[in-house]
């Protein structure tokens, strides 16, 4: 098999764990990882790595053609909460990045393109529950903005120049392995951390904020099998809703006292909460299901055992 695997953004939430999981399926020297900086010891001896500036379309191309790459992962993007900081900065590099890799692909110098779009697509005239795959789009972040935009380039791209581009809606992403960077979503990954270093969490979001969540493995999963399957069977080239579990801050709490029973939370809600209040609270994914065989295997309690498990095997 011909396959040759760039991964954009390597050293990130997602880029580590996806790096990880496709080396150990196609084999180490198959999966190119790249990043703006280095990632840490142990992944950088794990296989081949490149600096790579997302925004950098020759350094991109040049990478493309001399490791021979047939699909690129792009999973370089700046996240809700740090793009409202730098509204610009978020801007240009979650679009430019995109339209690189799409035009690599136009250019037939790469066969299928990954793109994440994000739950953050919805705004706040969106259906919050059971939220359909197609319906009121009208996001209030820039990170949103970026994304729904995105999805419309990658629609177009397929249609018009037949790019094999391929994405999904991720939720909330919680792993004990990496950490998240600037998400809405964070806290349901430190929370975990809080718990078992100091039995209590200040929370940014109140305690009623139900979100869409997934557990990274269940993402990757997601992430593989929708690259993997027949070009025949993707249907949608915009983006696929995702779900996994929803579960606000009290909920999480409540699964975290199972094993931890003394363990607090308080609620100091910041600007994110409107972010948060702006999003869904449940996904309607029954497309990719059908679509491509999407199933999603982690719930909140066995997740809750799988995270405070490995991150106390970590701190000992
Ligand atoms: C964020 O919170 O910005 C991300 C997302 C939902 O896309 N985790």
């Amino acid at each position: 098999m011909k396959k040759r695997i760039l991964i954009i953004g390597a050293c990130g939430q997602i880029g580590t764990e996806l790096t990880a999981f496709l080396r150990s399926k196609y084999g180490s020297h198959k999966v190119i990882a790249s990043d703006i900086h280095k990632g840490d010891k142990e992944f950088m001896k794990s296989g081949p790595f490149e600096i790579l500036d997302a925004m950098d379309y020759d350094a991109i191309q040049e990478v493309v053609i001399r490791h021979e790459i047939t699909d690129v992962y792009l999973m370089a993007a700046m996240l809700s909460a740090t793009a409202e900081k730098s509204p610009m900065k978020a801007w240009n590099l979650n679009m430019n990045s995109l339209f690189h890799v799409l035009n690599l692909a136009k250019e037939k110098k790469i066969d299928k393109v990954f793109w994440p779009s994000s739950i953050a697509v919805f705004g706040s005239t969106t259906p919050k529950v059971d939220t359909p795959q197609r319906t009121v789009m009208e996001p209030s972040t820039v990170y949103g903005i970026s994304k729904q935009t995105g999805e419309r380039w990658c629609e177009y791209y397929y249609n018009r120049y037949g790019v094999d581009v391929r994405s999904i809606r991720y939720p909330g992403l919680i792993s004990y392995k990496t950490l998240p960077g600037g998400g809405t979503t964070d806290y349901a990954v430190d929370i975990y951390h809080k718990a078992l270093k100091h039995k209590s969490y200040i929370c940014f979001l109140n305690a009623e904020t139900t979100l869409p969540m997934m557990f990274m493995d269940d993402a990757i999963q997601a992430t593989v099998n929708i690259m993997e399957t027949d070009k025949a069977n993707i249907k949608i080239r915009n983006s696929y809703n995702l779900s996994g579990m929803s579960f606000n801050p009290e909920e999480i709490t409540e699964s975290i006292q199972k094993l931890i029973p003394e363990f607090t939370i308080s609620y100091e809600p910041d600007f994110r909460q409107a972010i948060a209040d702006s999003w869904p609270q449940s996904i309607d994914d029954s497309e990719a299901r059908a679509d491509w065989g999407w199933e999603s295997k982690i719930s909140l309690d066995e997740m809750t055992e799988i995270m405070l498990k490995n991150l106390k095997t970590d701190k000992e």
